[in-house]
């Protein structure tokens, strides 16, 4: 040891305060590792880590109210640009830590992964991306307040970005009947690449968080210039959840299919429903974090549906004795589920950590359910029976549909490559520097071709509308021949033969007309793609063209508008007496006009496709409700969201 440590060594032992010190500078040290590399600790510096800020402190409401503590949640944006999320739980503990020399509330905030070591009893809401603790909240926010109501008194101490301004002080006194914690922070602009939240994604993930937490009154507030103020509150939990993801669609039976139990230690709830629909929509959760990848619990799950329901179906005679048995896909055909599992110490496994590992969740998963169900359809025959009838439609359409695809493998094999006819391909064999344009009706196709850079721009037409596949069975689907000749063209093949790196062409153009009419092939043609090539638009190969809709003429020149703020800014530049026309169908355009706005790389605007990471139900229930066959949600979803399409509204 050098004599400098040994001095340091020995002062530091003898003095309290510069021992306390000492710790300071190794909580600095701490937060000042989370503001180098936030991404390590908050996921990104992107949008989804600014709302991972929010979730955060959210989570630790949520663990108060799942130790039974605490029943409302209240998250505001303020004007300022912070957070405020208040709580009406205990209140963090203010006394003084013996180890740490400082009140407990200070520990929470300023040291890393300080957020479990109370033992606040039950299950903790934490695992995969959250529960890094309010320190790392702390570290990254410009500045953040914190106040506690707990034993008749208010408490509150201040830090800016992670650093303490003062010690926790009494700053008044209150009812020895209130208590709970408030935390307003604002994050910091040096950390964030983006510090405006978006009150829709944090809508969305609170309203999913009162639906897992049976109960819990959230209440969102924006304060910020556009209002809002709504309240999520569901008696019903995860029941009503269901319900609320069965909007767009027709149940097929009146009550949702509620189980719930414990095992092992292992706290259990499901909820489904079946719907006319065609698609498989089952979301599972582990401490109200969303497992997009599954895992044991839902391995459990599906296990258990098949054989119950199997079981079930023969012992009444709803299958006879000649019949296969349904498989499980059959059975989960048009089926929304929530399963929702609460363990005190999840495993996480996969590449990104968000697939449940813990295997004793299988099993308890499987006996709740069987249990449960068996006795719903004891109860409810009539139900029973018409799950029963769609699951052996499901069957034969399968069935149908794996002829169907057979054939057009056996076809492709003796047609040589095989690719569909009307499609202009292009010379370049290298995917990496491809597109294809999918253009709308015969009439766009002419101009199209004259524009396009035949080496590296393929054209396909697509003729009529496209199948609506949120209403069609897989059957069909496989059968209708616009439909065969995108797989065909794009050469990934779809479901189980999807395989990307035979993908023909790097970007994939979406061409329609800037009207109604073409936004709603469009739509169409990304429900399709959205449901049997997600992978497509996750890995961005997905854009929309961006035709004009205003051309206006001043002294011979052409200028083009995208929207009517550009047009209004273009008529500013160029003088109000310009010639305006409105849009035109890509049929009706000069070669020149559709090469340089739309298709020329040079010139063009392009829309590209994103997929928002953070709610599949909700982006789910946007596809049922605009292409499902309910007329009034998708009337309101259309209203609600009008404001976001003003470039349509030809
Ligand atoms: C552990 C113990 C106690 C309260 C809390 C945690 C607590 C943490 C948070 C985080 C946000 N809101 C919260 N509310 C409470 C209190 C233990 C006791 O009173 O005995």
């Amino acid at each position: 040891m050098s004599e400098e440590n040994e001095k340091s060594f020995e002062v530091s032992a003898e003095h309290k305060a510069e021992e306390y010190d000492a710790s300071q500078i190794q909580i600095l040290e701490g937060l000042e590792a989370v503001r180098k590399r936030p991404g390590m600790y908050i996921g990104s510096t992107a949008a989804a880590g600014l709302h991972h800020m929010v979730y955060e402190i959210v989570d630790n409401g949520v663990d108060e109210a799942l130790a039974g503590f605490c029943d409302e949640i209240t998250v505001t944006f303020n004007e300022d640009g912070s957070c405020t999320v208040s709580d009406n739980g205990r209140g963090i503990p203010v006394d003084i830590q013996k180890k740490a020399g400082k009140s407990a509330l200070e520990v929470v905030y300023t040291i890393l992964h300080a957020g479990g070591k109370f033992g606040n009893g039950g299950y903790k809401v934490s695992g995969g991306l959250h529960g890094v603790g309010a320190s790392v909240v702390n570290a990254l926010s410009e500045w953040l307040e914190v106040t506690v109501k707990r034993g008749g008194h208010v408490y509150r101490q201040r830090y800016e970005r992670g650093k303490v301004m003062y010690p926790v002080k009494q700053i008044g006194d209150c009812d020895e009947s209130e208590h709970g914690t408030s935390v307003t922070f604002k994050p910091d602009a040096e950390i964030f690449e983006t510090v405006d939240f978006d009150y829709r994604t944090i809508e969305t993930r609170l309203r999913e968080t009162a639906f897992l937490t049976k109960g819990i009154r959230i209440h969102l507030i924006d304060n910020r210039e556009e209002k809002h103020d709504k309240v999520f509150h569901y008696e019903g939990g995860i029941k009503e959840f269901v319900t609320y993801l069965n909007k767009a669609n027709l149940p097929l039976y009146e009550d949702v299919i509620y189980c719930e139990g414990e095992k092992n230690g292992i706290y259990v709830e499901i909820s489904m429903q079946h719907t006319d629909a065609y698609t498989e929509n089952i979301y599972t959760f582990v401490n109200n974090i969303n497992t997009p990848e599954g895992g044991t619990h839902l391995t459990g799950f599906k296990n258990a549906l098949t054989k119950t329901f199997n079981d079930y179906a023969r012992a009444n005679k709803l299958l006879k004795d000649s019949e296969d048995n349904l498989t499980g896909e059959d059975i989960r055909e048009g089926l929304t589920a929530i399963i929702s599992v609460k363990i005190e110490d999840p495993q996480f496994e996969g590449q990104t950590k968000m697939k449940l590992g813990t295997s004793e969740a299988g099993p308890a998963v499987s006996q709740v359910l069987s249990e449960q169900l068996t006795y719903f359809l004891e109860q409810n025959p009539a139900a029973a029976k018409v799950m029963c009838e769609k699951s052996i439609l499901a069957q034969r359409a399968r069935a149908a549909a794996r002829k169907a695809r057979e054939l057009t493998r056996r076809k492709s094999v003796l047609e040589g490559a095989g690719l569909p006819g009307k499609l202009a391909d292009c010379t370049e064999k290298d995917p990496e520097r491809c597109e294809i344009f999918i253009v709308e009706g015969d009439s766009a196709l002419g101009p199209a071709k004259n524009c396009r850079n035949p080496r590296y721009q393929a054209v396909m037409p697509l003729r009529g509308k496209v199948l609506n596949v949120e209403k069609a069975r897989l059957d069909r689907i496989y059968a209708n021949k616009e439909i065969q000749g995108m797989i065909t063209a794009f050469g990934t093949g779809i479901h189980d033969d999807f395989d990307i790196s035979k993908l023909r062409y790097n970007k994939i153009v979406i061409m329609t007309d800037a009207d109604v009419d073409g936004a709603h092939i469009a739509t169409l043609m990304l429900t399709f793609l959205y449901r049997f090539m997600p992978e497509l638009i996750k890995q961005g190969h997905v854009y929309l063209a961006q035709p004009p809709l205003f051309y206006i003429r001043k002294n011979k020149k052409l200028y083009y508008a995208y929207n009517d703020e550009e047009r209004d800014r273009l008529l500013e530049q160029v003088g109000k007496d310009a010639d305006v026309q409105r849009f035109k169908g890509l049929g009706e355009m000069e070669d020149q006009e559709l090469s340089e706005t739309t298709m020329d790389p040079e010139t063009r605007t392009l829309l590209r496709v994103n997929m928002p990471e953070d709610s599949k139900s909700e982006l789910d229930l946007t596809f049922t409700t605009l292409m499902g066959d309910q007329v009034e949600p998708r009337r309101q979803f259309i209203e609600e969201n009008a404001k976001y399409v003003t470039n349509l509204d030809v």
